[in-house]
């Protein structure tokens, strides 16, 4: 059986989302990082690096969301969220899933936990607003990508596991300045996106409400 750890809204949204359109039997496990639960002995046994989500199936223990959703692809999907090894199309998803993991998921980290990377307010508001900033670029990268995509999706025309990762991270800028949601293609990419019944599964079995992007 397979296991999700979890937080509502956390990185655990974009695998989540995957096991849903994937119709998979799988278990959430919630890991309640309000009694710091992440940082407890059994999960780090799980998860070292005491971040979420962490996926069990089988005798196999994951983490790295980027990895989770992969592997999930890889072993359930027959080939339907992700293309076939060794094509361009397989290569651009390499791509895109790194940007969106090694640079975008990163930047908003640094966004979202800026105190670790300053001591004094005016440092750490420095550091957020220079994160908000950057991670507007990255987001006017991506909108320009849609946009040549000429499809509904990151891919064009397949939707992958790119999708529901994109969908997780443009979510998280719900409430900067300038949010994801208000540039033109990825608004109605995100529309579309929340209309799926894997999202909106995803969003009930979570607890989450609107606005969800
Ligand atoms: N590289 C990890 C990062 C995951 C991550 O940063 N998760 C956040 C929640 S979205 C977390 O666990 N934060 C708790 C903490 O940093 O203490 C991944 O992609 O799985």
């Amino acid at each position: 059986m397979i296991q999700l750890y979890y937080y509502p809204g956390n990185a655990n949204l974009a695998p989540h989302m995957i096991l849903e359109e994937l119709g998979v039997p799988y278990e959430l496990v919630l890991v309640d990082t309000e009694k710091k639960e992440h940082q407890a002995t059994a999960y780090l046994q799980l998860n070292p690096t005491g971040k979420i989500p962490a996926l069990l199936d089988d005798d196999l223990v994951l983490t790295e969301t980027a990895a989770i959703c992969l592997h999930l692809a890889d072993k359930y999907s027959q080939g339907k969220l992700v293309p076939s090894v060794g094509t361009p199309q397989r290569a651009q998803l390499y791509r895109w899933l790194m940007y969106l993991t090694n640079t975008l998921q990163a930047e908003l980290i640094t966004y979202f936990y800026p105190h670790r990377l300053a001591t004094d307010n005016a440092a750490i508001a420095q550091v957020k607003a220079h994160a908000e900033a950057r991670v507007a670029e990255m987001i006017d990268l991506l909108e320009n990508n849609l946009a040549r995509s000429g499809g509904n999706y990151l891919l064009g025309e397949q939707f992958s596991i790119l999708d529901p990762y994109l969908f997780m991270l443009c979510r998280w800028t719900r409430n900067m300045q300038n949010p994801a949601r208000d540039r033109e293609h990825l608004g109605k990419f995100l529309n579309r996106l929340a209309e799926r019944p894997c999202v909106k599964r995803t969003f009930d079995m979570e607890g989450l409400t609107a606005p969800y992007f």
